[in-house]
């Protein structure tokens, strides 16, 4: 059996999950709180147990069965973050938005806007409770085409975020049109944040420049207090990474970050 067909039939057998990463707050009155999730797909395979999406997203963008994934995705983390909204508000709590990874396929698709659309309307999701995290590559490969489509989307109260920020071209030209919120600085960054001279020069760089645009910053890949202490000394809005948690199931999710005891 290819690996597409078992992709295939693991979309009609049910069997993709969504793993959550918390988002914090770093500085100011939202330090150490709870911003935000982001929703990473695993494939819960009958006999290899949790598969990465490393093996098969790739697969799924190269036999283009990405769309129909990518549009479970949106549908599972919409109505998941509906729920958690309803549970939260019983309770006096926040809203927590959810992200969800856009593939580059998936935004060349003229099907996108429709998804994202459907996932909220069936969901009950308040648009403002959902960012779609796009690549530098993604939006500048047909720059035109991705402002209008963006422009729509913003226009429909959802937020955008540039993900892997820093790895790859960006347009610092389109960087201001793009209707964007936030910027997610890669973890390759932050790694040697501490310790490296050149790390901490780009990171201080993206903070400032995110600052001046008027974005907001997240951290990709934080992993130590030292890296946690120095991206608040820049002014970095928040952090992801394994230093608070690695991606996890919704329901351990649920009862660890959603409703503290
Ligand atoms: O979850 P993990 O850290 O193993 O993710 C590995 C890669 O898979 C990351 O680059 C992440 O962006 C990507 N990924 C995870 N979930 C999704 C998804 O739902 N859609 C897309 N397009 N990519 C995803
Ligand atoms: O490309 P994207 O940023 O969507 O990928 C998220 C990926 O980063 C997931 O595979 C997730 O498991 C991984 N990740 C999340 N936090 C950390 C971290 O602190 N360190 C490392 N090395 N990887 C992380
Ligand atoms: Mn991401
Ligand atoms: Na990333």
């Amino acid at each position: 059996l290819s690996l597409e067909t078992s992709l295939r039939r693991a979309l009609e057998r049910n069997e993709f999950v969504l793993h959550f990463q918390p988002q914090v707050g770093l500085i100011g009155e939202q330090r150490d709180q709870l911003v935000g999730m982001e929703a990473l797909v695993r494939w819960q395979h009958p006999d290899l147990g949790l598969v990465a999406p490393g093996r098969f997203i790739p697969v799924a963008e190269d036999c283009g069965l990405i769309i129909a994934l990518g549009e479970w995705v949106l549908r599972e983390s919409c109505r998941q973050a509906r729920e958690w909204q309803l549970i939260r508000e019983a309770q006096g709590l926040s809203p927590v938005p959810v992200a969800v990874n856009i593939s580059a396929l998936q935004f060349r698709h003229s099907g996108l806007e429709a998804s994202v659309v459907a996932a909220l309307a069936d969901s009950g999701l308040p648009p403002q409770l959902l960012e779609l995290e796009l690549t530098e590559s993604i939006m500048m490969q047909d720059a035109e085409r991705a402002l209008e489509l963006l422009d729509r989307l913003k226009q429909r109260g959802v937020s955008l975020s540039i993900d892997d920020f820093g790895t790859g071209y960006s347009s610092l030209a389109y960087l201001k049109r793009f209707p964007i919120d936030k910027l997610k600085i890669d973890r390759t960054f932050v790694r040697d944040i501490a310790t490296s001279a050149d790390d901490a020069t780009i990171a201080a760089t993206i903070v400032n420049m995110a600052r001046s645009l008027k974005l907001l910053v997240l951290a990709e890949g934080v992993e130590t207090e030292a890296q946690q202490a120095f991206l608040a000394d820049l002014g970095c809005n928040y952090m992801q990474g394994y230093l608070v948690s690695p991606p996890v199931g919704a329901d351990h999710f649920q009862t660890t970050y959603l409703l503290p005891a």
